[in-house]
């Protein structure tokens, strides 16, 4: 029932580089949609769904999760919601992923820009290691496996993005505030 087709945000970054934190803000101050892909798949964890037991196991290894059942979390989300612009949180994690989003998904298959932060791994890894919010994956062992599936299968999807001309790289060091003050000059910009 949509008009036109969804401004769609992905955004990219190694683990607890501040994606979420600084989606928030975005939220708040340019009325975006957050849909965290993790979030997502933890909500079908402890909603005891079919494919709880087996995303728990993966999460917890810091592996990726099939992408037909991640993207049809993601496409349930935007064709149930009645706003025009989202943040897509955390995927597509590998070029799997991402092919398999664009073959989906009909509507808003390509995003129209892609944030990446940018954060030092020593930084990644004290923040999540300081979380403390009982994440299964909070943990040295699985945070170095995130931090390799990152290197290894995120890296060429932002690499992708930028050769397309849509990446938006922001240093993702500093305060919160410092961070999203780089954050708002790129929507700004943008009018979104
Ligand atoms: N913090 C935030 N900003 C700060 C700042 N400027 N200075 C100091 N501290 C700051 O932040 C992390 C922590 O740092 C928080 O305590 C925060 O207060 C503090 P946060 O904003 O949560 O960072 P974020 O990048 O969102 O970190 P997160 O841990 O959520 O990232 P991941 O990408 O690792 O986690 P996600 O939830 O996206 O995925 C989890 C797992 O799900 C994956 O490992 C994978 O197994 C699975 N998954 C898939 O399989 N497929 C998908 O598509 C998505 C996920
Ligand atoms: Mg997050």
């Amino acid at each position: 029932h949509r008009e036109k087709p969804p401004f769609i945000t992905f955004v990219l970054g190694g683990p607890g580089s501040g994606k979420g934190t600084q989606c928030l803000k975005i939220v708040e101050t340019f009325g975006f949609s957050h849909l965290s892909a993790g979030d997502l798949l933890r909500k079908e964890i402890s909603s005891n769904s079919e494919n709880g037991a087996m995303i728990l196991e993966t999460i917890k290894e810091g592996n990726i999760v099939p992408s037909e059942l991640t993207v049809k979390l993601i496409q349930r989300e935007v064709e149930s919601s009645e706003n025009d612009k989202f943040l897509i949180d955390g995927f597509p994690r590998t070029e799997e992923n991402r092919r398999t989003y664009e073959r989906v998904v009909s509507v808003g298959a390509e995003p129209n820009i892609v944030l990446f932060f940018d954060c030092p791994e020593e930084e990644m890894v004290k923040r999540v290691l300081s979380r403390n919010q009982g994440r299964v994956d909070d943990n040295i062992d699985t945070v170095k496996k995130r931090l390799e599936n990152f290197n290894a299968l995120n890296l060429p999807v932002i690499n992708y993005y930028s050769e397309k001309g849509k990446l938006y790289k922001i240093p993702a060091v500093g305060t919160e505030d410092e961070i999203f003050s780089r954050v708002r000059k790129i929507f700004t910009s943008l009018e979104v």
